[in-house]
């Protein structure tokens, strides 16, 4: 595979870039979030998204390295960004290779960051099959003050039993149920649900894919907590974010 070679290089240069979209407080306004989004852009095939080359990374066994990039890239990101949270994406491999929990400790200690302004988003995926090494990677890494976010909540095999088993700072709705639905009223109904028991669990409730001032205004009296979407900005190299954040907030 001659796109695997390329990223097998591409790592080991570290030119790959990770873009930053904001996550905005629905009661202050504020962003206090913002989430790390790889990006590859491709000297012939121009922007490789994420969806296509994070499996031919899982699959060609470059997950450990990838995964390792991202994390001393987002923690670096944080320490210079020292009013942001920073929430990094998990790929399900990057909690057999090696032990994470000491592996981001070790970043987060070096650059002087508090683990609790490190978010890590994990799918349903991880979760399909939790043995107890999944559970206790997680309960470690929340001992160690790290939060854990459920991404694209609602999805894929949306089980309870996760939300009973294992415990979520912030649980993240898929955006199928925030924007562009035909489902509308069925979609706020299963929204307001997911609020009321996020809450009840202690979770904070993020809505995914705001588009519109409309889908702001309703996510908000819906009772989501933060709000991420293009309406606010589409992830931004670091630089753009930063400038964006100083004159949102
Ligand atoms: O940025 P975009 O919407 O194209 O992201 C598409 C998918 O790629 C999303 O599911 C997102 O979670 C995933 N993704 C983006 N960045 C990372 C990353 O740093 N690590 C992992 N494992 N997945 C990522
Ligand atoms: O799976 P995950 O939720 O991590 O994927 C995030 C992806 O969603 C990113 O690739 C990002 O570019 C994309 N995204 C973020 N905000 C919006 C939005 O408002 N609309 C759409 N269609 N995609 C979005
Ligand atoms: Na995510
Ligand atoms: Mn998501």
């Amino acid at each position: 595979h001659r796109i695997e070679t390329s990223l097998r290089e591409a790592i080991r240069t570290e030119s790959l870039e990770l873009y930053y979209q904001p996550l905005v407080d629905a009661r202050t306004g504020r962003i206090e979030e913002a989430e790390a989004l790889l990006r590859w852009h491709h000297p012939e095939l121009g922007t490789v998204p994420p969806s296509v080359f994070v499996p031919i990374a899982e699959e060609g066994g470059l997950m450990p390295e990838l995964g390792d990039f991202v994390l001393r890239r987002a923690v670096r990101q944080a320490r210079d960004w020292p009013d942001l949270s920073i929430a990094i994406n998990l790929s399900p491999l990057q909690f057999r290779h090696r032990n994470l929990t000491d592996t981001l400790l070790t970043l987060t200690d070096a650059d002087g960051v508090d683990p609790r302004r490190i978010i890590l988003e994990v799918t349903e995926s991880l979760l399909l099959n939790v043995n107890t090494q999944t559970a206790d990677t997680l309960k470690r890494l929340r001992r160690a003050g790290f939060r854990i976010a459920l991404d694209d909540f609602g999805t894929g095999y949306s089980s309870l039993r996760y939300l009973l088993d294992l415990s979520f700072d912030l649980i993240k709705i898929d955006r199928s149920f925030v924007s562009g639905t035909s489902q509308q009223m069925a979609a706020h109904t299963i929204v307001a649900a997911i609020v009321e028991m996020g809450h009840a669990l202690g979770s904070r409730i993020v809505a995914e894919g705001v588009e519109t001032e409309e889908e702001r205004r309703t996510m908000a009296a819906l009772g989501c907590d933060l709000l991420q979407g293009y309406l606010f900005a589409k992830p931004l190299p670091a630089p753009g974010l930063a400038g964006f954040v100083a004159s949102f907030n």
